[in-house]
């Protein structure tokens, strides 16, 4: 059953520069507090997606053309829950639930954790403060990043799909690949992640088949209100009008 699904779902997504991953609610909800738990029961089948550098070519940029008008919120988001909602499309008989990175519960808390998903599904290993042995940065606080093997961090993780009538008991799991394997690697990944990821070299943490062009990166590194430009579409004070 999951191989048929991820079939399904890799054949629409895939074309468009996503990536999606198979993994059991009961993986995710055990290595998490009971704050960040998913409510389904243990052997639910669920996919995380990513999006790889392709995306922007493949799906965003004609998103935008196609839909320039209806574009209200951010252009990526907005194309992503899109494309989910027309694979949603594709499974007229099952329940599918999607659940965006961005939304949060009422606490303010994010729906899901990203990473841990990401890593759970064995699609990219997450880095974490406790990863280090000899930990150089005392109090500070330090996030934790997910480095995919082909893409290093030149990608996002944009949801989750859960499929709550499809049971998956014998599903098993695949390890992340470890690619950031040495502490001195780990440390230097960690630092430029926290303290410079503006200048996108935790990105290129171990050699990748693909990274983000310079228009995507010009892209990513505008601010949110002023992207709509650089795609071409009129800015927010202009767009109020079309609503
Ligand atoms: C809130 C948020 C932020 C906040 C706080 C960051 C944080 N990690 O808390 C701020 C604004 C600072 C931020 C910044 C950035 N962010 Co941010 N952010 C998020 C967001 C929305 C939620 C993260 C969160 O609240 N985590 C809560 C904490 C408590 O989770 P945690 O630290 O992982 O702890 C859990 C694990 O340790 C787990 N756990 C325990 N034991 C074990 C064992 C194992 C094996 C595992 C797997 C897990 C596990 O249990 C803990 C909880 O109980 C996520 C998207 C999402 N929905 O997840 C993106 C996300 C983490 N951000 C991302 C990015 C890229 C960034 C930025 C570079 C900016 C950007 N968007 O380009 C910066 C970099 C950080 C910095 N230097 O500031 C990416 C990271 C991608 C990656 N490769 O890992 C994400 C996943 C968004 C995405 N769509 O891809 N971010």
């Amino acid at each position: 059953m999951e191989a048929r699904v991820a079939e399904q779902l890799r054949g629409a997504l895939g074309q468009l520069g996503f990536e999606v991953h198979a993994f059991k609610v009961g993986w995710y909800n055990a290595v998490l507090q009971p704050a960040f738990h998913l409510p389904y029961p243990d052997d639910t089948l669920a996919f995380v997606v990513l999006s790889t550098p392709s995306m922007f070519d493949k799906a965003l940029k004609p998103f935008v053309n196609k839909e320039r008008l209806k574009i209200i919120r951010d252009p990526v988001d907005q194309c992503v829950s899109h494309h989910l909602s027309c694979v949603k499309e594709k499974f007229p008989d099952q329940k599918v639930d999607i659940i965006c990175d961005y939304e949060i519960l009422p606490n303010r808390k994010p729906k899901f954790l990203a990473q841990t998903a990401a890593h759970v599904a064995g699609a990219a290993y997450y880095y974490q403060r406790k990863d280090v042995k000899l930990d150089p940065w005392g109090k500070k606080k330090i996030y934790g990043v997910c480095i995919h093997p082909k893409y290093g961090g030149w990608f996002a993780i944009r949801a989750l799909l859960l499929f709550p009538d499809i049971q998956v008991p014998f599903l098993e799991q695949s390890a992340p690949i470890d690619c950031v394997s040495t502490e001195e690697k780990r440390i230097e990944l960690l630092e430029q992640f926290n303290f410079h990821w503006q200048d996108w070299r935790y990105r290129d943490i171990i050699e990748v088949k693909e990274r983000y062009s310079e228009e995507q990166k010009a892209y990513f590194a505008t601010p949110p209100a002023e992207r709509f430009r650089l795609l071409g579409l009129p800015g927010e004070g202009q767009r109020s009008t079309f609503h």
